[in-house]
């Protein structure tokens, strides 16, 4: 399975300095599903209750699939100190032990987002609510990352170089626009923000060794518009569904 490409470059172009690689990779962020006029009317107070649970409902699709496609490209990584650090992921989703307090975990932090905004467990896990293009592009992102080389699903994670702000914006607004949400309903997002400084140090590492020739680097560039792609039609079925 592969992505889109855009226009070879001249292959006789030079590459990029990992300076300017970096910042293509960065101004992808234009694309980020932050500007999406869901997540805008959403953290701007637009969104009745019954948009956001079916937003955390259908999100809560993408949060199980995280840890299975990490695992996936796990598997494929050779290299010992490349693991241990990629196996941090897993378990920050998965958790540890009792789930309690800072053995939580993602899924157990959506799930509690989940009952904070009046969706029990129970109906959360049962993924009634996730719609067939929610399912299709998750399920797109893990046969991505089970399937490419290593080196290129780490790449497709580096959309969570934009995650800390989305991230801030809602701890920022939803509890003035959502006041009957609990507040330690929203632990996830602020558990998120430094774990994706963390990750995003180790993806980037590995894209800027990895990716070393100017059509490698445009290829690097399809491959995060892939998964932008991926967030931005995730939202665009949960913004249809949530009418
Ligand atoms: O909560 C998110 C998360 O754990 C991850 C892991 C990372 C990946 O491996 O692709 N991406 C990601 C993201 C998370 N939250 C999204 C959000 O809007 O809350 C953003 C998403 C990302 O930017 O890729």
């Amino acid at each position: 399975m592969d992505i889109a490409r855009t226009p070879l470059p001249d292959p006789s172009l030079p590459p990029w300095s990992r300076e300017e690689f970096e910042a293509q990779l960065r101004a992808k962020g234009r694309a980020y599903h932050i500007h999406h006029p869901f997540n805008v009317r959403m953290n701007s107070g637009g969104c009745t209750p019954d948009e956001l649970r079916c937003w955390v409902a259908n999100r809560f699709y993408y949060q199980i699939c995280i840890p299975r496609k990490d695992a996936a490209i796990l598997a494929n990584m050779a290299d010992r100190e490349h693991r241990r650090l990629w196996v941090e992921r897993i378990l920050d989703h998965d958790g540890h032990g009792d789930f309690e307090g800072s053995n939580a975990g993602g899924i157990e932090a959506w799930t509690r987002l989940g009952e904070a905004v009046g969706i029990s467990r129970e109906q959360l896990w049962s993924l009634q609510g996730v719609v067939p293009a929610v399912r299709f592009a998750c399920d797109a992102y893990v046969n991505f990352a089970s399937r490419a080389p290593w080196q290129e699903a780490v790449c497709s994670s580096l959309t969570e170089m934009f995650a800390p702000q989305i991230h801030k914006d809602r701890l920022a607004t939803w509890p003035t626009h959502y006041p009957w949400i609990k507040e330690d309903g929203l632990s996830y997002f602020r558990k998120r923000i430094p774990l994706a400084g963390r990750d995003v140090d180790h993806g980037l590492r590995v894209t800027l060794d990895h990716f070393t020739t100017r059509a490698a680097q445009h290829r690097a560039l399809d491959i995060l518009q892939f998964k932008l792609d991926i967030l931005w039609t995730m939202l665009d079925a949960i913004e249809k569904a949530c009418q």
